[in-house]
C-alpha cells in the first residue's frame, strides 16, 4: 500500500530497533514487549519497535561520550557542514517524512510537512550559527592584560521530546547542540517513535558518509525508570525536556539534585486579547488556527480568549461560523483541517474537562462531544468560562477554547497573566497605545507576545519558550545556542608584572 511505500522509503520496517548511535549500529532485539506505534486516526498499529534496555542505554552513552571527545575538536563550521547535509536530506525526504508525522501523530499533512520545513529552516540557521559562536572581549582593568570569553562544547546532551512535535523540537535542540560541538542522545515520545527512527536513519546516512558515529543517537523507551536513568546521568550535563509541567517538575528536580542543567519547554495556557478596535476577520482566522490547529495539541495552542464586551457577540458569532466549517477526519486527506487527538488518554482528558466545565456552570457555545467513530476524534469546542476556574487554569491538551469578556485593557492583561503558565500570548488591536502597552514591561508576562498574529506557529528565528511554570527555557533562534555550550572567561597577562585586580597589594 501507499503507507507501506512511505515507511520503506524512510527505512522503517514491520519491526524496528529503537536504539542507534550510527550507521549499522542499531540495538538488537531484547525480550521487552514490542512497543506499538499507533495511527490515532484509526487506532490501528503502524509498526512495532524493540524498546531499548539498560545495556542498550549504556552502549549509547558510551558511544556518545567517545564521539564527543573527537567532535568537540572538529572546527565548528565543519560541524555545520554535517548539519547542512542533514538539512539537504530532509529536503529530499520532506514528503514521506511529513506524511509519517501525519500518520503517527494525527496532525494534518500540511502541518506534518510544515514540521519538516521547520527542521530544514533550523538546519540552515544552525549552519550559519556555526560561524558565529561569538565570545566577547572586555577591557581589562589591568595593564598588559587581555580579558575575554569563549564558548566551549558542553558534552553529550539529553533531548527528550513530546509526541506533538515529534521531529521539529528535536531539530531545534540537536542542530544547535551539534554545531556547538555536543553529541545528542534523543529520547523521543513513545507515542511517536517511528518519526524518530526515520530521522535517525537520515542522521545515520549522513554520519556514515562523513565517517562519523555517535554524534546523533536514538534511545527509545517507554519505561519511566529508564527515562529517569537518563535524566539522572551525570555524564549528560544538559537535559532538554519538552512536555507537561508535571513531568517537567520531576525532571527539573532530578537534574537539580545533581546540579545539572535543564532546558525546559513545558505547558502553555495561551491567550488572545481582542480589543474594541480589532480587525475581527483577522482575529477570527488566527484564533481558529490557534485553537483548532493540531487538534489543540500545541504548547502554543490558543486556549483562552479575552474579548472586549462591545465586540463579544460579534466575534463569538464569527468563531462559531468558522468552527462549523472545519472538516474533521483523516489527517492525510487534503481538505481535512482537524485530525484526531493522540490517544484514548487525550480523549479522556477532553471529556473530563467538558464535565468539569458543565459542573462549573460554563456554557458550551460550540462542540463539546467525543465523536463516535474509529480513532480518537473530538469536536473542537468553544466555552463561555471564567478565568479562575481550575479547568481554565490548567492546560488540557485538546481543542477547547475558553471565552471571557472584559471592559478595560488593564483588566484583560491582568486576567491573561493570571495563570501559572507563561508561554505565548497575542493581542488583536489597531490602537498603537494598546499594542505597545501589551508588549511593554507592564504587559504580557509570556515568553512570546504577538500583535495581530495568533499565539501558535512561531518562526524559528526568534527564541522560543516561556516563563513561570512553562520553565524558562529558550530554544531555536536568537542566542539560544548558548544553552548548549559552556562559557569560559580567560584573562591573559602578556606583561612582565603581576598586578592584582581591585588594586590589592599582596607582599612586595
Ligand atoms: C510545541 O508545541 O511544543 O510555535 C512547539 C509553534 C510551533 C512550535 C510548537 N512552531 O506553534
Amino acid at each position: 500500500s501507499n503507507a507501506q511505500d512511505i515507511l520503506r522509503e524512510l527505512g522503517i520496517q514491520g519491526t524496528n530497533a529503537g536504539g542507534s548511535t550510527g550507521s549499522g549500529r542499531w540495538c538488537g532485539p531484547g525480550n521487552a514487549p514490542l512497543l506499538q506505534s499507533i495511527n490515532p486516526a484509526t487506532g490501528d498499529p503502524i509498526a512495532g519497535i524493540h524498546p531499548c534496555r539498560l545495556p542498550d542505554y549504556e552502549r549509547i552513552l558510551k558511544d556518545s561520550l567517545e564521539a564527543f571527545q573527537r567532535w568537540r575538536l572538529v572546527p565548528a563550521p565543519k560541524r555545520g557542514e554535517v548539519v547542512r547535509q542533514i538539512g539537504q536530506m530532509l529536503r529530499d525526504k520532506k514528503d514521506p517524512l511529513g506524511t509519517l508525522v501525519s500518520l503517527e501523530t494525527g496532525k494534518i499533512k500540511a502541518e506534518g510537512e510544515g514540521e519538516v520545513q521547520e527542521m530544514i529552516d533550523m538546519a540552515d540557521l544552525a549552519v550559519g550559527q556555526s560561524r558565529m559562536l561569538y565570545g566577547a572581549t572586555m577591557p581589562s582593568e589591568r595593564p598588559a592584560h587581555r580579558l575575554s570569553e569563549q564558548w566551549h562544547p558542553l558534552g553529550p546532551v539529553g533531548v527528550i521530546t513530546a509526541f506533538n512535535f515529534p521531529v521539529a523540537v528535536w531539530a531545534w535542540n540537536a542542530f544547535l547542540a551539534a554545531i556547538a560541538g555536543d553529541t545528542i542522545v534523543w529520547k523521543p515520545s513513545p507515542k511517536a517513535p517511528l518519526c524518530a527512527i526515520a530521522v535517525q536513519h537520515i542522521c545515520n546516512r549522513v554520519m556514515e558518509q562523513q565517517g562519523l558515529s555517535g554524534i546523533f543517537s536514538l534511545f527509545v523507551t517507554d519505561q519511566q525508570s529508564l527515562a529517569e536513568t537518563m535524566v539522572q546521568d551525570r555524564r549528560l550535563p544538559l537535559i532538554s525536556f519538552t512536555g507537561s509541567v508535571t513531568v517537567g517538575r520531576h525532571v527539573a528536580s532530578l537534574v537539580g539534585q545533581r546540579l545539572g542543567r535543564t532546558l525546559l519547554e513545558l505547558s502553555g495556557n495561551n491567550a488572545v486579547i481582542v480589543d474594541e478596535t480589532a480587525d475581527l476577520d483577522l482575529a477570527t482566522r488566527a484564533i481558529v488556527f490557534g485553537a483548532v490547529g493540531t487538534a489543540g495539541q500545541r504548547c502554543t495552542t490558543t486556549r483562552r480568549l479575552f474579548v472586549h464586551e462591545s465586540r463579544a457577540d460579534e466575534l463569538i458569532a464569527k468563531l462559531v461560523k468558522g468552527y462549523g466549517q472545519i472538516p474533521i477526519g483523516n489527517p492525510l486527506e487534503p481538505n481535512v483541517l482537524m485530525g484526531p487527538v493522540i490517544d484514548r488518554t487525550a480523549v479522556e482528558a477532553y471529556r473530563q474537562a467538558i464535565e468539569e466545565i458543565k459542573t462549573e456552570g460554563g456554557q458550551i457555545l460550540y462542540g463539546g462531544k467525543v465523536l463516535p467513530r474509529a480513532g480518537h476524534f473530538v469536536e473542537p469546542t468553544i466555552v463561555r468560562a471564567h478565568n479562575h476556574w481550575p479547568v481554565v487554569q490548567r492546560e488540557t491538551f485538546a481543542p477547547i477554547l475558553y471565552v471571557m469578556s472584559f471592559h478595560s485593557l488593564d483588566q484583560a492583561i491582568e486576567l491573561q497573566n493570571s495563570v501559572p503558565q507563561g508561554l505565548s500570548s497575542a493581542m488583536f488591536t489597531t490602537n498603537l497605545r494598546h499594542g505597545e502597552r501589551f508588549v511593554s514591561a507592564a504587559g504580557s508576562d509570556c515568553g512570546i507576545a504577538n500583535i495581530n498574529i495568533g499565539t501558535s506557529g512561531a518562526e524559528i528565528g526568534g527564541a522560543f519558550g516561556g516563563e513561570k511554570e512553562t520553565g524558562g527555557g529558550r530554544e531555536a533562534g536568537s542566542d539560544a545556542w548558548k544553552a548548549y555550550m559552556r562559557r569560559q572567561t580567560n584573562t591573559v597577562n602578556w606583561g612582565t608584572d603581576l598586578p592584582l585586580a581591585q588594586g590589592i597589594k599582596f607582599g612586595s
